[in-house]
Order: C-alpha cells, then sequence, then structure tokens
C-alpha cells in the first residue's frame, strides 16, 4: 500500500488537575496529533512530547521539527508491505518520541487495514487491563489523603505518588498509616543522587512500598544498580529506559526489578514488545506508564498492556481524570479498576474530527 497523506496536528488541551512532579508543573498539554492516510484507511497516533524539556530533551516543538522537516516528507508517497515498524528515516539518532508518533501510527493502520483489534496484532490477551492513577505532588499533605482517599473509592488498583526531597518520607508514611492495606507506590523522576540521599531512600523501605519509581538520573543504571542492592523496596526503571538496549543493561547491571514501558518513550509499539521480551525472559514484570496522553494514545497504551508481562496495573486512568472532554469518543472509563480493552479495528475508539479540527492551532500536510 503507499502512504497518500500524513497531517500533524497540535491541539491544545486542559488539564482538569494542575500536575506536578519533581522537575516543575503542567496546567495544560500541547498535543501533537498524527495521522496516517493508506488503503482507504485513517490511522491515529499522539505523540507524547511534553512542553519542557523536563522529562526528556524532546519536548512538543522539538518533535514537530524532526516530524515535519525529516520523518513525513520521507514516509508519504512510499510503498509498504505491512505497516508495523514504520521507519522512514533509519539514520535518525534520538527523537524516539517523534519516531514513536509515526510507528504506532503505522500499527494502527496496519490493524485497520487487516481489520483486526491493536490489541489482536500486538498479540494481546486480555479483554480488560488492571489500572492505577498517579497523583501529582499536592499542595498541602491534607489534599494528597483527600486524592487518595478518593481514588480508592474509585477503584483503582495501584496509587502512585509523586515525591521529591522534601516532600518524600513523612508524607508516606502519613498516607500508610491512613491506608495500610493499599498497593502504594512513589515516583521521583529522578530527584534524588548517590550517595548523599541513600539514607532517605532506605527509609521508604518501611512503607511497604510496591516499587519506588526512577529513583535517580535518567542517565545512571549503575547508581540505581547500588541502590537496588541497598534497599529492599523493588526500583522501576522509567526516563532510564529509552531503548531495548538500555533494557538489557539496566537488567545485566540489575539496576532495578522492574520497568515502566511507555511506547512514546522506547520509540514505538515494537520496542515496547521488544522490551516487554526482554524483561518477561528476565522474571521482570512490567507495567505501562503514561504521559498525560488524550484518548488517541490511551488508546495504544491500553492495547500494549494486555501483552501477559503487563501484570502490574498501568497508569492508564479514566478519561475523566484528565480532560473535562476527551477528544475521543467512547471516553475511556474502568469498570472495578479494569480498563475494558475496544475491540473494534485499530485502535477501537474515533477520533472526534471536528471537534479536534476546532481545537487545532497548528497543522502540516503532507500529501503523495
Ligand atoms: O513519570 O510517569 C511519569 C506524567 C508526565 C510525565 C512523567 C510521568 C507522568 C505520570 C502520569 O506519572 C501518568 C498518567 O498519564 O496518568
Ligand atoms: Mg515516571
Amino acid at each position: 500500500m503507499r502512504i497518500d497523506r500524513a497531517v500533524l496536528r497540535e491541539v491544545p488541551l486542559e488539564l482538569r488537575e494542575f500536575f506536578e512532579i519533581s522537575s516543575g508543573g503542567m496546567q495544560a498539554r500541547r498535543v501533537l496529533l498524527l495521522t496516517l492516510e493508506a488503503a482507504g484507511v485513517e490511522a491515529w497516533s499522539e505523540c507524547v512530547a511534553g512542553e519542557t524539556p523536563g522529562y526528556s530533551y524532546e519536548t512538543t516543538d522539538t518533535a514537530w521539527h524532526v516530524l515535519t522537516r525529516w520523518l513525513l516528507p520521507a514516509l508519504v508517497g512510499t510503498e509498504v508491505e505491512d505497516a508495523r515498524h514504520l521507519d522512514p528515516v533509519p539514520w535518525l539518532r534520538g527523537h524516539p518520541m517523534a519516531g514513536a508518533a509515526v510507528e504506532m501510527a503505522g500499527w494502527d493502520l496496519e490493524a485497520k487495514r487487516r481489520g483486526v483489534s491493536l490489541r489482536d496484532l500486538l498479540g494481546g490477551v486480555a479483554n480488560a487491563v488492571p489500572v492505577g492513577v498517579s497523583i501529582g505532588i499536592q499542595g498541602t499533605d491534607g489534599d494528597l489523603l483527600d486524592k487518595v482517599e478518593q481514588h480508592v473509592a474509585e477503584g483503582y488498583r495501584k496509587i502512585k505518588i509523586k515525591i521529591k526531597p522534601g516532600r518524600d518520607v513523612d508524607m508516606l508514611r502519613m498516607v500508610r498509616d491512613r491506608f495500610p492495606d493499599v498497593p502504594i507506590m512513589a515516583d521521583a523522576n529522578s530527584a534524588y543522587t548517590l550517595p548523599g540521599d541513600l539514607a532517605r531512600l532506605r527509609e521508604m523501605d518501611q512503607f511497604g512500598l510496591m516499587m519506588i519509581e526512577q529513583p535517580l538520573s535518567h542517565e545512571d543504571l549503575l547508581d540505581h544498580a547500588q541502590l537496588q542492592d541497598r534497599i529492599t523496596t523493588p526500583v522501576c526503571l522509567d526516563e532510564s529506559i529509552r531503548s531495548l538496549g538500555d533494557a538489557r543493561l539496566a537488567i545485566h547491571l540489575e539496576s532495578g526489578r522492574i520497568v515502566n514501558i511507555k511506547p512514546g518513550r522506547v520509540g514505538g509499539l515494537g520496542s515496547s514488545i521488544a522490551i516487554h521480551d526482554a524483561c518477561v525472559a528476565a522474571g521482570w514484570p512490567v507495567w505501562c506508564g503514561g504521559m498525560l496522553e488524550s484518548g488517541i494514545g490511551r488508546a495504544h497504551n491500553i492495547a500494549l498492556a494486555t501483552l501477559p508481562g503487563f501484570t502490574l496495573p498501568g497508569d492508564i486512568s479514566n478519561s475523566r481524570r484528565y480532560w473535562e472532554e476527551d477528544i475521543v469518543h467512547p471516553e475511556f472509563e474502568m469498570v472495578d479498576g479494569l480498563m475494558p480493552v475496544p475491540d473494534g479495528p485499530g485502535i477501537g475508539i474515533t477520533p472526534r474530527v471536528d471537534h479536534i479540527e476546532k481545537l487545532t492551532t497548528r497543522k502540516a500536510v503532507f500529501d503523495a
């Protein structure tokens, strides 16, 4: 089939709540949406690059540049046998989030062309996936307790709490005292360093956390290995894992025991499957993270999370947890802490194109 057309849009979406992590906060997203047209079908993906280079060096603007200057002009007009693993510029270094947008739209395209769900094309096995919620750093401890209580009542199966130095040990103790049996984990987004913070990180072992996510630098697998050797709480890697190579090295070094797989962060769904397989072979559980996506990115994440190694609840929450109104139909809503997996062709939900078009602030069109 020939890739006939690509459309890249920037769509600003306001979050229902300010979301703060150790590196900064956000109130609104500048979401990039990609559409590919081929074989009479329209495929969608979302680029997860953030507004600032605080999580990764990629941003909405670097991804816009790489996509419009390099990837989409090279892709449009080409003939492809199978739209999985689209890689229009094989010499590209880095920029996995930009590359993932193309690759993930390719999977939706291939699934729709075959008339199968993305879940089935990926080799997924579940009809619904267990999900959790990620709570940003709150203004006060009281606000945090209220949020945890609300989300536990809603049925989320894992409560992730963002931490940073000064808002960590005492705060987690308070939550644990109030909710002795709730599955809780902490995510530091690289806010700590060794050896200075070792004592503080060891104190967190007493709270029975499911894991501590990315405590140390985004490029320090060696320090993570030394930390894992000295604490009992499993270390989960997020920012450190950008490729299969990173995952293999982390497993070899024992830099943790769990990986948070975000397809956007690792260059797409093919790379996510490869990382999943390496983790399963090593006995490491994985779970699917999130980047405050719209329903389009969420649909890809849910399909990925149906693979058998995704045994821990993902950061895959209800559309309402993020948005007043999602840009897909129907919106995502879990039942008893399980997110139903759409079973229509491809991503299985419908982007609200008219609504998206009205919100669009920037658009680039590439025709064959
Ligand atoms: O570290 O997992 C993270 C959001 C933006 C940037 C980084 C992270 C997050 C989240 C949100 O934790 C997870 C979600 O989409 O619900
Ligand atoms: Mg994280």
